[in-house]
C-alpha cells in the first residue's frame, strides 16, 4: 500500500507508514548506541548521548533511568518515536541482560519487526540465540546489523555461518565489510556495486559512496590495498556462489535475515541500515484476539498494555501504561473500554514518549506506542477496546526464581508501601507476605539483578532505604483452590499471601514443588497467579 495514494482514508495512509520495532541482542553489543546513532543520523536528537556516562553528563535518551547510567546498562524498555522519509518510525530499545528478559519479550509483542543487533567480535551469543526463538514465535520478520566494526572481528563469512547454523535462519548479505578494526575500509553495497569508505576521523559524517561497478579496476585494489582486497574478491566470490541471496518477500516471512555491516559507535553503516528500515520493515499487521484477527485497518480502536513505568519524569511522579495501538484511531477523551474491568474510563491524558521526555497527543493510530497516565486503572496485558469486547493473546509471565526478603532500613513505612505495590504493579517483581514469622515482604523476581534494581529505585524514586537478603525460596505456587486445607509442610517451606491475600506456598527448591505435587495430587499448584476472570459483558 503506499502511503502517498489518493484512494486511501486517512486511517489507512496513516497505518501504512507506520513502522514500529524492537531492537534486540545479547547485553553490550550495542542496542543503545545503535539506538541513539539512528536518533541522529533521523535528525531526532542534536547529540548522540554516549552510553557510558563521560564528565559532559549527556546520556543515552533511552537509558534513562539512574542506574541505568550509572551502570551503562540498559534495565527497562524505552520507546521512542521519530518521522524519517514521511514515515513514522517507533523503535523500542530493550535491555539485553537475562535478568531484564520479561521486559524485553513484553517489549517486543508490541513490535512488527525486529532489529537484531550483533557484535562482530563474539557472533550469536546465548541471549541472541533467547530473543531470537521469540521472534521467530511471533514470526517477527529480522533484519541483522553486525557491529563493531571498528574493533577486531570475526570473519565476516564465519559470522553468516554463524547466524544461519546457530539460529537457523537464511542469512543474506546486503553489504559486505572489508577488513576490521585498524584496517577496516568500509562495506561494500552488493547490489549497487559501491563501496562506502571508512574514514576514522570522519565519525560518520556524510561521504558519497565510490562507485565500484568495475571491480577489476586496479583503482578499487589500489583503494582497498592488495592483500585486503584479495580476501575480499575471495569472499564475494564464494557469497556469490554459495550464498543466500537478498529476497524481500523472504524477509517478511521470516526465513531470511538481510544482514549489514557496521560500526554504531563510530556512526559507521547506519545509513543503508537505516534505508533498509525504512523501505523494507513491514508496517502494523493484523492481530490474533479472542475474536479473531484484528485489522489494523479496522475502524475501531484497539491497543494493549505491555508495560507500565512509574516515576519516569521526576516532576510527574506519575504511572504511565504503554499502550500498543492494534486497530483504528485514537483519540484524547475518548470513551475506552478495558475488557479485564469491563467499566468505562476517559484517557484524558494521553502522551508519546522519547526516552523519558514526553509530549501530550490528541491522536494515533495502529501501530503507534501511547502513554497513558491513569493510576491503578492498567495491569500487563490489559485489552483496550471500543466497539465489541476482545482480547488480545496474553502477555507472558514468567516465574519468578529469587526471593529476597526486604528489609525497611528506616522509618517510611507508607512510602515503602506505596513503592512495592507501584513496582510490583510494573511487573518487576511479585510481593507476598508469610503468613507466620517476620512481617518483612518477601519479593520474588526473575532475574537476581533485579534485586539491585528494586533497593536503588525505592531509594531515588520513593527515597526509602531497604536491604533485601536472599529469603531461600525458588519457587511460588499459588493455590487454585483458596479454601483447601494444607497438610502440615515441610522445613523450608512457607505459606503467605500476595497483595491480593491469595495464599502461596513458597518452596526451597523446584524437587520440594515436585515432591509436594506427588504427595498431595488433589491439592492443585499454579505457577502463576489465578487472574480475575475478563468480563465479556460491560453492563
Ligand atoms: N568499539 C565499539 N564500541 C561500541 C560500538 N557500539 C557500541 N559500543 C560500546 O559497547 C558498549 C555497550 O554498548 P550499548 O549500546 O550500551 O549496548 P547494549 O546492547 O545497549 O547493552 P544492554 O542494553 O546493557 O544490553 C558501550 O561501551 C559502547 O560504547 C561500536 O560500534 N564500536
Ligand atoms: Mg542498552
Amino acid at each position: 500500500m503506499d502511503p502517498a495514494s489518493a484512494e486511501l482514508t486517512e486511517l489507512e495512509r496513516e497505518v501504512a507508514r507506520r513502522r514500529t520495532f524492537a531492537i534486540i541482542s545479547h547485553p553490550d553489543a550495542g542496542k543503545t548506541t545503535l539506538t541513539e546513532k539512528l536518533l541522529l543520523y533521523a535528525g531526532a536528537i542534536e547529540l548522540a548521548g554516549a552510553v557510558r556516562g563521560r564528565k559532559a553528563r549527556r546520556h543515552a535518551t533511552s537509558d534513562w533511568m539512574a542506574l541505568e547510567q550509572e551502570r551503562g546498562i540498559s534495565i527497562t524498555s524505552a520507546a521512542l518515536e521519530f518521522e524519517l522519509d514521511g514515515r513514522r518510525m517507533s523503535l523500542i530499545d530493550t535491555p539485553g541482560h537475562r535478568d531484564f528478559s520479561e521486559d524485553t519479550y513484553r517489549a517486543l509483542i508490541a513490535a512488527d519487526s525486529v532489529v537484531m543487533v550483533i557484535d562482530a567480535a563474539n557472533g550469536v551469543e546465548d541471549q541472541t540465540r533467547k530473543l531470537f526463538e521469540v521472534s521467530k514465535r511471533h514470526r517477527l520478520p529480522i533484519l541483522t546489523f553486525i557491529n563493531k566494526f571498528d574493533r577486531p572481528a570475526k570473519d565476516p563469512l564465519e559470522l553468516l555461518d554463524d547466524l544461519e547454523r546457530t539460529l537457523g535462519i537464511h542469512a543474506a548479505p546486503v553489504n559486505w565489510p572489508i577488513g576490521s578494526a585498524e584496517r577496516f575500509r568500509g562495506v561494500y553495497d552488493i547490489q549497487r556495486k559501491h563501496l562506502l569508505l571508512y574514514e576514522r576521523e570522519a565519525q560518520g559524517q556524510h561521504r558519497a559512496p565510490v562507485d565500484m561497478s568495475a571491480l577489476d579496476d586496479p583503482a578499487a585494489r589500489a583503494l582497498i590495498g592488495d592483500e585486503p582486497y584479495a580476501h575480499f574478491r575471495e569472499s564475494l566470490d564464494v557469497i556469490g556462489a554459495a550464498g543466500t541471496p537478498f529476497d524481500a518477500g523472504e524477509y517478511l516471512a521470516g526465513r531470511q535475515t538481510p544482514v549489514f555491516f557496521g560500526s554504531a559507535l563510530t556512526n559507521f553503516g547506519l545509513e543503508p541500515f537505516l534505508q533498509a528500515l525504512v523501505e523494507l520493515a513491514p508496517p502494523p499487521q493484523a492481530r490474533a484476539s479472542d475474536s479473531g484477527e484484528v485489522s489494523p485497518i479496522d475502524e475501531r480502536f484497539t491497543g494493549f498494555v505491555f508495560k507500565i513505568q512509574a516515576n519516569m519524569d521526576p516532576r510527574h511522579r506519575d504511572r504511565v501504561a504503554f499502550v500498543r495501538v492494534c486497530s483504528g484511531r485514537f483519540e484524547k477523551d475518548m470513551t475506552l473500554f478495558n475488557s479485564r474491568v469491563g467499566k468505562p474510563l476517559r484517557a484524558s491524558r494521553a502522551y508519546r514518549f522519547f526516552g523519558r521526555d514526553r509530549e501530550t497527543i490528541s491522536v494515533a493510530y495502529a501501530g503507534d506506542i501511547l502513554g497513558l497516565v491513569n493510576p491503578g486503572q492498567f495491569a500487563i496485558g490489559d485489552t483496550l477496546h471500543t466497539g465489541a469486547p476482545l482480547r488480545f493473546v496474553e502477555v507472558p509471565r514468567f516465574p519468578a526464581e529469587h526471593f529476597g526478603r526486604v528489609r525497611l532500613l528506616d522509618q517510611r513505612h507508607k512510602q515503602f508501601d506505596e513503592g512495592l505495590r507501584q513496582l510490583e504493579e510494573e511487573g518487576l517483581m511479585q510481593v507476598f507476605y508469610v503468613t507466620s514469622g517476620r512481617r518483612e515482604p518477601i519479593v520474588g523476581v526473575v532475574g537476581a539483578l533485579q534485586f539491585d534494581v528494586i533497593t536503588s529505585r525505592l531509594r531515588s524514586e520513593y527515597n526509602v532505604e531497604v536491604q533485601v537478603e536472599s529469603a531461600g525460596y525458588t519457587a511460588a505456587r499459588w493455590l487454585a483452590d483458596p479454601t483447601v486445607t494444607l497438610p502440615p509442610l515441610g522445613g523450608g517451606t512457607a505459606v503467605g499471601v500476595d497483595r491480593q491475600e491469595r495464599r502461596v506456598i513458597l518452596f526451597a527448591s523446584e524437587w520440594e514443588v515436585q515432591y509436594f505435587a506427588r504427595q498431595h495430587p488433589s491439592i492443585d499448584l499454579l505457577a502463576e497467579s489465578p487472574v480475575a476472570a475478563p468480563t465479556t459483558s460491560r453492563n
